[in-house]
Formats: C-alpha cells, sequence, structure tokens
C-alpha cells in the first residue's frame, strides 16, 4: 500500500471515530436533555486526534506517572471527552447516562477527583493554561519526557490570566506544552467578535514567544500535520488555532448562537445521531 493510501485510510478511520464520539456525545447530552453541547462538539476532531493517535495514555493505568497529560480548560465541553474515555474504557459507557445526575461521576464540567482519566479539575475558565504549565514545568523537573496538552475556547481567551499563563510558558520555553485555541467564534452571549474581539489571534500568540499555527480545527490531515510539526518545534510552546464551528455534526444546533448550553430532548438526539450515522 502506498503511503497516500495509508495516510488516507488513517484519516477515514480517524473520522469514522470522531463520527462515533460526536454521537455519543449528542446521545449523553440529549439523554439528560440539556448541556454544553456547541462547545463539545466543535473540540470532537481534536480529542479523536489526540487520544486515538498521538497520546500515550491507558485505562490500566489511569494515574500513572509518565505519560501524556490533556488539560481541557473550557470545562465545560467535559461530555466530549467523556465519550472519549468510556470508549477507551476508562470507565463504562453505561455511565454517559448520568451525566450531570445527582451523585455522578461525570460532572458537567471536568473534575479530576470523580472522573477516571480526568487530568485537571476544570470550569472556571481562564485557569487551565496555569495548571497545564505548572505540570509542564514539573515534567521538566523530574525528567519526564511527555507532552501536556491543552485546549482553550476563544471566548475564555479573553481571561487576563490566559495571557499570564501565555508568558510563563514562553518564558520557560516550554516546548512539552502544546495548546489548542478551539477558535469557533462565540462564546455564550454571541460572537466572539461583538462580544471582545480576539482581533489578530495568531499574532498575539506569536508575539507572546509561542509557535503558532492556524487549521482547520475538523479536517484531521491539517489538524494531524500541525501537532506533529508541533511536537518538532524546540525551544517554545505551541499554539494551534483551530477554526471550527460551535455545535458542529448536530443539524439542530449547529452553527447557533444559542447553542451554548442548550435543552433538547432525547428523540432529537436520537435523529441527530442517525443523521450522522447515515453519513459514515
Ligand atoms: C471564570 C468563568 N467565567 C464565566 C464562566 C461561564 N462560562 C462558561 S462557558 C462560557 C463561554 C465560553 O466561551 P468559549 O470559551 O468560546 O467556549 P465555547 O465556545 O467553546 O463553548 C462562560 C462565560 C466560567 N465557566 N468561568
Ligand atoms: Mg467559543
Amino acid at each position: 500500500m502506498s503511503l497516500c493510501m495509508e495516510k488516507r485510510d488513517e484519516f477515514e478511520a480517524l473520522e469514522r471515530k470522531a463520527n462515533q464520539i460526536r454521537r455519543m456525545t449528542i446521545e449523553a447530552i440529549g439523554y439528560l436533555g440539556v448541556g454544553h453541547i456547541g462547545g463539545a462538539l466543535s473540540v470532537v476532531e481534536v480529542l479523536t486526534a489526540l487520544y486515538y493517535k498521538y497520546m500515550d495514555v491507558s485505562p490500566s493505568e489511569p494515574g500513572k506517572k509518565v505519560r501524556d497529560k490533556l488539560v481541557l480548560s473550557k470545562g465545560h465541553a467535559g461530555p466530549a471527552l467523556y465519550a472519549v474515555l468510556a470508549d477507551k474504557g476508562f470507565f463504562p459507557v453505561e455511565w454517559l447516562h448520568t451525566l450531570n445526575k445527582c451523585g455522578t461521576w461525570l460532572p458537567s464540567h471536568c473534575d479530576m477527583n470523580r472522573t477516571p482519566g480526568i487530568d485537571m479539575t476544570t470550569g472556571s475558565l481562564g485557569q487551565g493554561i496555569s495548571a497545564a504549565v505548572g505540570i509542564a514545568l514539573a515534567n521538566r523537573l523530574d525528567g519526564i519526557d511527555r507532552k501536556v496538552y491543552l485546549i482553550v475556547g476563544d471566548g475564555e481567551s479573553q481571561e487576563g490570566q490566559v495571557w499570564e499563563g501565555a508568558m510563563a510558558a514562553a518564558h520557560y520555553k516550554l516546548d512539552n506544552l502544546i495548546a489548542f485555541t478551539d477558535y469557533n467564534k462565540m462564546q455564550i452571549d454571541g460572537y466572539t467578535r461583538d462580544v471582545m474581539d480576539l482581533g489578530d489571534i495568531c499574532g498575539k500568540w506569536d508575539s507572546f514567544g509561542w509557535f503558532t499555527q492556524r487549521v482547520d480545527g475538523h479536517d484531521f490531515a491539517a489538524l494531524t500535520a500541525a501537532i506533529e510539526r508541533a511536537q518538532r518545534e524546540k525551544g517554545r510552546p505551541s499554539m494551534i488555532v483551530l477554526d471550527t464551528v460551535k455545535g458542529k455534526g448536530a443539524f439542530f444546533a449547529e452553527g447557533r448562537l444559542d447553542n451554548h448550553n442548550m435543552h433538547f430532548d432525547y428523540t432529537l438526539a436520537c435523529e441527530a445521531c442517525e443523521r450522522l450515522a447515515g453519513t459514515k
């Protein structure tokens, strides 16, 4: 088989996996009846690439010290990460039907003290980058040659703490830190450009001393090429700005300003899953 065909097969396999993760996410939120469907669905491809191609993590050893880690700073996208972790065997798939219910192990926002496979508690926007910088620094001090991945929201990037973390990561030359901005151009209250425009987002990260790339966050060829380029970068942290669509793949939510924390019933969720299943 030629290299080109192998790559194409690999991207198709990742697309099928992303489609499955998307359906599991929609189904879980639909079972509950309300949730952060928009911001969960925009990060499905990056989570799929990380967990099914790059990250050295194992459900049998979730607490292992020497391994890659992910800080999902936009912790409200937890349901997409839970679908990945359930599929990988960190906990039973049935847990997805307990999402955000009383006594659940899967709260709406990520909690490392409750859910196997979650590396950092998040949800208070802006804080994840500080945690990721700390983990990356600690890994360096402990001689752990593994990557720390970080996902921040575009609305979240209006938080001052993000830029304090950005400065620290560049100062300490943290080339073991690879971050993504989920640039879906929307936040709770509207379009990011109207609430507080991020301006030249790539130029900003660049000027903070980060190696910065920008790609289509739903395209595995572009996404994997950018991740592999970031992994090779030496002497500075990496930022990959992902152009994404909020609510991607759910016909009733995609691109809608009201998809942030949306109410929808199980019938609608099942219809969306059937439509998605029909595309793969
Ligand atoms: C410090 C803090 N302020 C406010 C919130 C409430 N909040 C939750 S999600 C959100 C919008 C975030 O927008 P963005 O980062 O663009 O997320 P996405 O579009 O990916 O859902 C806000 C304001 C919060 N979780 N933390
Ligand atoms: Mg956003």
